[in-house]
């Protein structure tokens, strides 16, 4: 007899630009498949290939994923747990926690999150239980994308108020600069940028598959891009495509850039960046007639000198007035706030007893091996012993008998491996939620299709009910759900409630295209667009915006890019099987003619070393990747490799020139043939 069939809309919350909506198929009450939801307009009835394989299996898989809470009974590292009932974990964390409290130390309680689930409650409202108790917050941008969002603050008040994708069919060219949608953002690669009207300009030193689908593909070597965006300028005003009125009107210091463009001839340009002249020529002219869009990558900002590149690629719009006008403007990240979502409303910063405190990821090995400074770590949506930098140094830190480490995941990760104690995370497709693309301007339904997993819980169920252990009182610790979903609708100012939300799936915020910057005003302290100021001055970088070069890496050495893969999200899937089997081996690619010169082939082991760590990898052949680079994908974990690390090994935690924050695609390494 056919069972009763139903199916559910919802929305698929991981860190990535396309925020697909999605359709679960129930039979008898129970998932059979999690698939694209035809109608939604990202996705449109397909979710992408990593997805597809891991919602179909280990994360509906209860002898994957976590199920009850857990207690060491081994080593730390070793991963020996026995099972605890939710009493008994939340008790002992408490147990631990009280005294920490009652000597007034809640600093020393470090806390590390980020965006395993990216769902807008999952996301922050635990931050609330680490206000009250006033932990210090592992800053969670420092390893992401803090130096341009810093960058674009100090310049235009905001880095979280980009172009409405929607004004595409208005622009006539699309300069996509240091991303990878084809992996990143791989339904916006598929539809968004193949069907815009406009040319497409990818700058990147990777020849990815966005890249090769763009009218026009510069590929400089990698930290070389301030000295680009100053080669665009030279030719921009050489043609005379300068927007006069703009910069007179709305923007302050730009006659100080101006002097040095002078020199930034496109010959020159293509002595230190290794791009053609012609092509430069060839993509200002594009990019400066306009009207244009600039889609700045996070990867672009990941490198020693991220600020200064975000500050010089900034100034593209502004010199050609391409802001506040249909078919204009950049898109880093485009936030909640401008759906009207009140930024301090989820997080509760005000039930800190104190200044919030936070520290980088670049210094979190450092501060966990300090006693005094680190007496309890919470790792919750974030993988720790994956993503971050100094692994070596992270994970002997992580060994210290005396750091009682509380640990939520929906699996067990390298970094769960650690815990005292572990807690086990219900999935998204357990629980109700909100979720904003960061690219599109929606609002979508993240809808309960299931019960969780288990005895696994939502992490804001975690955190109330451990404020409940703690016997803390402030209502805002115990909020519910359905509170929780009611205000935030509220605050968007759409006219329907989260069940009329789940119907539809998602809902474009407004009718029309916004379009930032139309009334020409910038939350800086002049009101302006500001090139110069004193922020930059304050983080040590010179007054006025420079084309920087970084060096080259010395003779033998390779720079090592370490981006999204299109088969992991972070380091989410790396435990999925049928993932395993598509990204193969853990690889190191290289073009074939640094593999030639090194006297490498395809399938050769390699040890890759620098001064932090080293890894063995096997060689992987491609032309995509310019000589001198090595690519070494993100997010695999590192117990299933025989190294036990990844990438992030190498990674010295050295940070950009601005927000402490990452600088991972300037790490450099030796290459040593294993086998030959
Ligand atoms: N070498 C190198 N390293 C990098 C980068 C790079 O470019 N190169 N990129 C960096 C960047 S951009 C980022 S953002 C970081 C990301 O680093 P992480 O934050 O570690 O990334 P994820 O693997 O997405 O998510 C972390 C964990 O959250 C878990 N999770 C999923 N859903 C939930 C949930 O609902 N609740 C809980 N409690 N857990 C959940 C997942 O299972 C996963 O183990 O990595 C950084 N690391
Ligand atoms: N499949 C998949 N999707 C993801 C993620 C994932 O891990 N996997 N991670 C998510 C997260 S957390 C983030 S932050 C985003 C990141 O997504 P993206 O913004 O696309 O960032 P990355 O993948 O780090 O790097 C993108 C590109 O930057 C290039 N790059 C590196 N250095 C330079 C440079 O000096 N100049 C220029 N011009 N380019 C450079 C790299 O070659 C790479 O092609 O993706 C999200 N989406
Ligand atoms: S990870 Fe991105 S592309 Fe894949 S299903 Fe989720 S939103 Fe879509
Ligand atoms: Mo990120």
């Amino acid at each position: 007899m056919p069972g009763v069939t139903e199916s559910i809309r919802t929305t698929c919350p991981r860190d990535c630009y396309d925020a697909c909506g999605m359709i679960v198929i129930k039979t008898d009450g129970v998932i059979d498949r999690v698939k694209g939801d035809p109608d939604h307009s990202v996705s449109r009835g397909t979710l992408c290939g990593k997805c597809t394989l891991a919602y179909n299996a280990e994360w509906r898989d209860p002898k994957a994923r976590l199920s009850t809470p857990l207690k060491r009974i081994g080593p730390k590292g070793q991963g020996e747990f026995a099972p605890i009932s939710w009493d008994e974990a939340l008790e002992t964390i408490a147990a631990q926690l009280r005294p920490i409290l009652a000597e007034g130390d809640g600093a020393s309680v470090i806390q590390t999150h980020y965006t395993g689930t990216f769902s807008l409650i999952g996301y922050a409202f635990p931050l609330r239980f680490f206000h009250k108790i006033g932990a210090t917050e592992v800053d969670p941008d420092t390893v992401c994308n803090k130096a341009g969002h810093a960058a674009l603050e100090a310049i235009f008040g905001t880095s979280m108020d980009g172009f409405d994708p929607r004004s595409a069919k208005e622009a006539s060219c699309i300069l996509v600069w240091g991303a990878n949608p084809s992996a990143s953002a791989p339904h916006i690669h598929k539809h968004w940028l193949a069907e815009a009207p406009g040319k497409v300009i990818v700058i990147d030193p990777i020849r990815h598959p966005t890249a090769e689908a763009a009218d026009l593909h510069l590929q400089p070597f990698p930290g070389t891009d301030a000295a680009l965006a100053f080669a665009l300028l030279h030719v921009i005003e050489r043609e005379g495509l300068l927007d006069q009125s703009f910069l007179e009107a709305h923007v302050s210091g730009w006659e100080d850039v101006l002097p040095t463009l002078t020199s930034c001839t496109p010959e020159w340009g293509e002595s230190v960046t290794g791009v053609p002249a012609a092509l430069i020529i060839e993509a200002a002219i594009l990019y400066g007639r306009g009207p244009s869009l600039l889609w700045l990558g996070q990867g672009l900002q990941r490198q020693r000198s991220g600020g200064a590149v975000f500050r010089a690629c900034s100034l593209l719009p502004i010199a050609t007035g391409s802001l506040g006008k249909p078919g204009t403007g950049f898109l880093y990240l485009n936030g909640t706030d401008s759906r009207g979502i009140n930024p301090s409303y989820l997080p509760g910063a005000h039930l800190n007893p104190g200044i919030p405190l936070s520290l980088s990821h670049m210094d979190l090995a450092e501060r966990l091996e300090d006693a005094d400074q680190s007496r309890m770590l919470f790792c919750w949506n974030n993988n720790i012993a994956a993503s971050s930098p100094r692994q070596a140094r992270l994970r002997a830190a992580l060994t210290r008998e005396d750091l009682f480490t509380v640990a939520i995941d929906l699996f067990p990760t390298d970094t769960t491996d650690y815990a005292d104690i572990v807690l086990p995370a219900a999935s998204f497709l357990e629980f109700d939620d909100l979720v904003c693309s960061y690219f599109n301007y929606s609002v979508s339904a993240q809808v309960k299709a299931s019960e969780p997993i288990g005895e696994s819980l939502p992490n804001q169920e975690i955190f109330r009910r451990l404020a409940s252990a703690m016997n803390f009182t402030e209502p805002e610790l115990f909020e519910s759900d359905t509170a929780m979903l009611a205000a935030l609708l509220k605050q968007t100012g759409l006219p329907l409630d989260f069940a009329a939300l789940s119907v539809r799936g998602t809902v474009d915020f407004r009718e029309e295209p916004l379009i930032p910057f139309a009334d020409k005003k910038f939350a800086t302290p002049s009101g302006k667009i500001e090139i110069t100021s004193l922020q930059f001055e304050a983080a040590g970088l010179p007054r006025v915006p420079v084309p920087v070069v970084q060096p080259r890496p010395a003779e033998g050495r390779l720079r090592v890019l370490s981006p999204a893969s299109p088969w992991l999200m972070n380091s989410s899937y790396s435990n999925v099987e049928k993932v395993r089997a598509q990204s193969g081996p853990a690889d190191v690619g290289l073009h074939p003619l640094e593999a030639q010169r090194r006297g490498l082939q395809a399938g050769d082991s390699v040890l890759l070393r620098n001064e932090t760590g080293q890894l063995t990898l096997q060689v992987s052949l491609s032309e995509r990747i310019p000589p001198g680079v090595a690519l070494v994908h993100k997010g695999r974990w590192p117990k299933l490799d025989p190294s036990g690390a990844n990438v992030n090994v190498l990674n010295g935690g050295e940070r950009a020139d601005m927000a402490e924050s990452s600088s991972v695609h300037s790490v450099e390494a030796e290459l040593i043939p294993l086998t030959n």
